[in-house]
C-alpha cells in the first residue's frame, strides 16, 4: 500500500464529473477514510477529504498536507484500513473487537485540550490543534503487538513524543510520565459501569517516553485517526504490548514515582508497568512466542514468531541495560 501525501485535486466536489476521477477518489477514500463518513466525523475530516485550498480555518489540512515520510517500516505491508479500523480494543466503547467501530461515533474530538501538570516548567491546558500546528507530522509504519497475541502493521501519522514533551520543559524530578484518557460516561458508554476504574491510565519512564520510537499519533493511513483508533490523539509505543498505547489522551502529568496504570492494577498477575513485548515471558493463560498477524483467518491464520521488543531491539534495548526483563515485565 502506498500512502502518498500528494495534493488532492484542486476542483471542488461538484466539478468532479469524470468517472475515473470518481473511482480513484473512492479508492483513495477507501485507503484513507474508509467508513469514516458513516461515523460522523467532524469538520476536520471533512476538510481533509474536500481537497479545498489550505486556509487558517483548516489547520489540520495544512499539517496533513506536509506529512514527512520516514524510513520506519518501509519494508512492511500495512494491514488494510478496514482491518485496522474495525478490529479494536477500546474498552470505553465495549469489549467486543467490533464494538469501538460501532459505538465510538459518539466521541466529540474537537475542540480537544490536553492538561499538562506536575514536574515541568510549562504546565496548563493546551489545545491539541495548536500542538499539531506547531509540529511537523511524520508517517511511521509500525507493528502493533497486542498482549492477546494478535498484531498488525499500521501507517501512523504523528509527532515524536519527545518533541512534544520537551516543549513542557520537564524538571529533573520528572522520572515518569503519566497519561490519562478522557473520562466522560456520556460519550464513552462503558464508563457508566464495569470493572475498570476509569479513566484508562498509562505511563512510561521518562527515558522510554523520550526514546525516538515513541509517537504521539494523530492520524493513520494519511488522515486523522478514526475515533475507534483513539482519536484525536493517542500514544504509540511499538516495542510494548498494545495496552501501553493509550487512546484519546486528555492529561499528561510528569511525576517522580512510577504511576499507577490501568492494566497493572486490573491484572497484576499478567503484566506490570513495563510490558515490553517478550516471547520468553508467557501470559498466565497463553504463550507469547507466536502471534496472529492480521489479516488472519481460519484458512490463513498467518501465525508468525513474536520478536523481542516486537523487533525494535536495536532502538530500545539500551533502555533496559542491567534490568532482568524476565522479572520486570
Ligand atoms: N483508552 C484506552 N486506550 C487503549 C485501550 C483501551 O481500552 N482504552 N486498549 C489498548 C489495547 S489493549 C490495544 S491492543 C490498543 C489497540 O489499538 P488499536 O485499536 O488502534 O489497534 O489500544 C490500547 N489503548
Ligand atoms: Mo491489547
Amino acid at each position: 500500500m502506498l500512502i502518498k501525501h500528494k495534493k488532492r485535486s484542486d476542483c471542488s466536489e461538484n466539478e468532479v464529473t469524470d468517472q475515473s476521477v470518481y473511482l480513484n477518489r473512492r479508492q483513495f477514500m477507501k485507503v484513507t477514510g474508509g467508513t469514516a463518513l458513516g461515523l460522523g466525523f467532524g469538520n476536520a475530516f471533512a476538510a481533509l477529504q474536500s481537497g479545498n485550498p489550505l486556509s487558517p480555518a483548516q489547520p489540520l489540512q495544512a499539517a496533513f498536507d506536509r506529512v514527512i515520510e520516514t524510513p520506519y517500516g518501509k519494508d512492511e505491508t500495512p494491514a488494510p484500513y478496514d482491518v485496522t479500523s474495525s478490529y479494536n480494543n477500546f474498552y470505553e466503547f465495549g469489549y467486543g473487537k467490533g464494538d469501538p467501530a460501532k459505538r465510538a461515533g459518539s466521541l466529540e474530538t474537537r475542540p480537544w485540550t490536553i492538561t499538562v501538570e506536575g514536574e515541568a516548567d510549562v504546565t496548563g491546558v493546551f489545545d491539541l490543534d495548536d500542538i499539531i500546528k506547531e509540529s511537523l507530522l511524520e508517517e511511521r509504519i509500525y507493528r502493533l503487538r497486542c498482549v492477546e497475541a494478535w498484531s498488525l502493521v499500521v501507517p501512523w501519522i504523528g509527532i515524536p513524543l519527545a518533541d512534544v514533551l520537551k516543549k513542557f520543559k520537564p524538571t529533573s524530578k520528572a522520572k515518569y510520565v503519566y497519561f490519562e484518557t478522557l473520562y466522560d460516561p456520556k460519550q464513552m458508554p462503558e464508563q457508566r459501569g464495569g470493572s475498570i476504574d476509569w479513566p484508562y491510565r498509562e505511563g512510561l519512564r521518562i527515558d522510554e517516553a523520550m526514546n525516538p520510537l515513541a509517537l504521539l499519533s494523530v492520524g493513520m493511513y494519511g488522515s486523522v485517526l478514526p475515533n475507534q483508533n483513539g482519536a484525536p490523539v493517542r500514544l504509540v509505543v511499538p516495542w510494548k504490548y498494545g495496552f501501553k498505547s493509550i487512546k484519546s489522551i486528555v492529561k499528561i502529568r510528569f511525576v517522580e514515582s512510577m504511576p499507577i496504570t490501568t492494566w497493572s492494577t486490573l491484572a497484576p498477575n499478567e503484566y506490570g508497568f513495563y510490558a515490553n513485548v517478550n516471547p520468553e515471558v508467557d501470559h498466565p493463560r497463553w504463550s507469547q512466542k507466536e502471534e496472529r498477524r492480521l489479516p488472519s483467518g481460519v484458512l490463513f491464520p498467518n501465525v508468525i514468531e513474536t520478536q523481542m521488543f516486537n523487533g525494535y531491539t536495536d532502538e530500545v534495548a539500551s533502555l533496559y541495560a542491567g534490568m532482568d526483563l524476565k522479572r520486570n515485565y
